[in-house]
C-alpha cells in the first residue's frame, strides 16, 4: 500500500489516464458502467468548492493587512494583480474562441445526467444575483458568485475591525489551511476518477476524444508562454524600466521549483529568495507582494479557467452570450484569487466557472487526466507573475537595489 503513495501523484494520474484510455478503447460503450467512480471524484471536488473559496478568499483579503497601511505598495500590487489577471482571462477566452479546442467533439450526456442551467442570463439579473439575500442559503445552494462577494466583504470587514478581529483572522487562516489539506486529500482520488472518466470518454467517443485533450495542453502552454514572454516583460521593461534578461536569470530557480512541484506555496520560499537576493527587492516589499501574490495572483490559472470555460461550452454545445463571457471573466479572475497555491487547485476552481455559465461539470472529466501536466506550466506562470509584480512595485516604491538586480552572482 505504501508503495502506491511512494509514486508521485502526477505519475499515478498519468498512468491512470493512459490505462483508462486503453481500457475504454477496448471496452467500448461498456466503460460507461464505471463512470460512477469518476462522478464520485467530481462530487468530491464540488464538496470542496464552497468552503475552499470562502476561507481562501477571506484569508487572502485578510493577508493584505491594515487597509490604511496598504498605501502605495499594496494598492500598486493589487492593481497589477487584478490587471494581469484580467489580461490573462481575456487571453484564455480569446484562444478558446479562436482555436475552438472543444469544437470537433459533440458530447451528449447519458440519459438523466444533470445539465446545469446557466445561473444568470441577463446583466441586470447578474448584478442583482451578486448580493446574497441569505449567505447561509447561498452556501447551501452552492451559488458561487454571491458567495465570493460575501467572502470579499467579510475579509474587508475583518480588516476594518482591527484588533477585535485578530482571533477570527487566525481561525480563518487555519480554516484555509485545513481546506488546502482537504483538497490534497481529494486530489488523492484523482487517479481513480481519471481512470474511470477517461475509460468512459474513450469508450464512448473513441480516439477522436483525445484530439481535444492534446489541443488543450498545447493551448495551455501557449497561453502561459505568451504571459511569461510578452505580458510580464512589458511590465518589467515598461513599468519597472529594468533589463528583462536579468529578471529571468534571477527568477529561474523559483520557476523550476514551481514547474516541478505544481505548487506556488512550495515555491514560495525560493521565490522570496530569488526576488530578494537575485533581483534586489527589499524585504518589506517582496514579503508583502510575493506572499500575497502566491495566495491571490495566479495568472496562469486565470488564463486556463477562461480557456477551459470555452472548451466545455464547445464540447457540450452550450450557447455563450455576452453575459456568459463577462461571467467567465469575473468568475475566472475571482477563481484564480480563490485558488490555493497547491497542485490541482485550478481543477477545483473550474466548477466555479463552469456552473456560472451552465456548462456540465463533466468537462472536468475531460481535463482531469491531463490537468497536472498543464498545472506545472500554470504554476510556473503564477510564480513568475508574483516576482514580476514584486520587481515592478519595488521599482516604483524605490525599494530595489539595481546593482543587485543586474549583478551576475546568483544565490
Ligand atoms: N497549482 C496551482 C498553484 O500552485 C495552480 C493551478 O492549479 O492552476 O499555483
Amino acid at each position: 500500500m505504501t508503495f502506491w503513495f511512494k509514486i508521485p501523484l502526477w505519475q499515478r494520474v498519468v498512468g491512470a489516464l493512459i490505462l483508462g484510455i486503453a481500457v475504454g478503447l477496448l471496452w467500448g460503450e461498456g466503460a460507461e458502467s464505471i463512470k460512477w467512480i469518476g462522478d464520485l471524484f467530481i462530487r468530491a471536488i464540488k464538496m470542496l468548492v464552497v468552503p475552499l473559496i470562502f476561507f481562501s478568499l477571506v484569508s487572502g483579503v485578510a493577508a493584505i493587512g491594515d487597509l490604511k497601511k496598504l498605501g502605495n505598495v499594496g494598492s500598486r500590487a493589487l492593481l497589477l494583480f487584478v490587471s494581469t489577471g484580467v489580461i490573462s482571462v481575456t487571453l484564455g477566452m480569446t484562444m478558446g474562441t479562436i482555436f475552438k479546442p472543444g469544437e470537433n467533439l459533440n458530447i451528449t450526456l447519458p440519459e438523466g445526467a444533470e445539465i446545469p442551467k446557466p445561473t444568470i442570463t441577463s446583466p441586470t439579473e447578474m448584478i442583482l444575483s451578486l448580493i446574497p439575500e441569505n449567505p447561509i442559503m447561498t452556501m447551501a445552494q452552492g451559488q458561487i458568485l454571491p458567495l465570493i462577494i460575501f467572502a470579499l466583504l467579510f475579509g474587508i470587514a475583518l480588516l476594518r475591525a482591527g484588533e477585535d478581529a485578530a482571533p477570527t483572522i487566525r481561525n480563518v487562516d487555519a480554516a484555509a489551511s485545513i481546506m488546502q489539506q482537504m483538497t490534497m486529500l481529494v486530489m488523492e482520488l484523482t487517479p481513480f476518477g481519471v481512470f474511470a472518466l477517461m475509460a468512459w470518454v474513450a469508450g464512448t467517443f473513441g480516439w477522436e476524444a483525445l484530439l481535444p485533450l492534446a489541443q488543450m495542453v498545447l493551448l495551455n502552454y501557449a497561453g502561459c508562454f505568451i504571459i511569461i514572454l510578452i505580458v510580464y516583460p512589458i511590465i518589467i521593461r515598461g513599468i519597472a524600466r529594468l533589463p528583462i534578461i536579468d529578471f529571468f536569470r534571477g527568477v529561474i530557480d523559483a520557476q523550476a521549483i514551481a514547474f516541478s512541484t505544481a505548487s506556488s506555496n512550495a515555491a514560495l520560499p525560493v521565490t522570496l529568495r530569488c526576488v530578494q537576493r537575485n533581483l534586489g527587492v527589499s524585504k518589506s516589499v517582496s514579503s508583502f507582494t510575493v506572499a500575497l501574490g502566491a495566495t491571490i495572483n495566479m495568472n496562469g490559472t486565470a488564463m486556463y479557467l477562461g480557456l477551459v470555460a470555452l472548451f466545455g461550452a464547445q464540447l457540450f454545445g452550450v450557447e455563450l452570450t455576452w453575459t456568459s463571457y463577462f461571467l467567465i471573466g469575473l468568475t475566472a479572475t475571482l477563481g484564480s484569487v480563490g485558488a490555493a497555491g497547491i497542485p490541482g487547485s485550478g481543477l477545483i476552481m473550474m466548477s466555479l466557472v463552469l456552473s456560472s455559465i451552465g456548462v456540465p461539470l463533466e468537462t472536468i472529466a475531460f481535463v482531469a487526466g491531463i490537468n497536472h501536466i498543464m498545472d506545472m506550466m500554470r504554476t510556473m506562470t503564477n510564480v513568475t507573475g508574483d516576482a514580476t509584480v514584486a520587481v515592478a512595485v519595488g521599482r516604483m516604491a524605490g525599494e530595489i537595489d539595481i546593482e543587485e538586480y543586474e549583478s551576475d552572482d546568483d544565490i
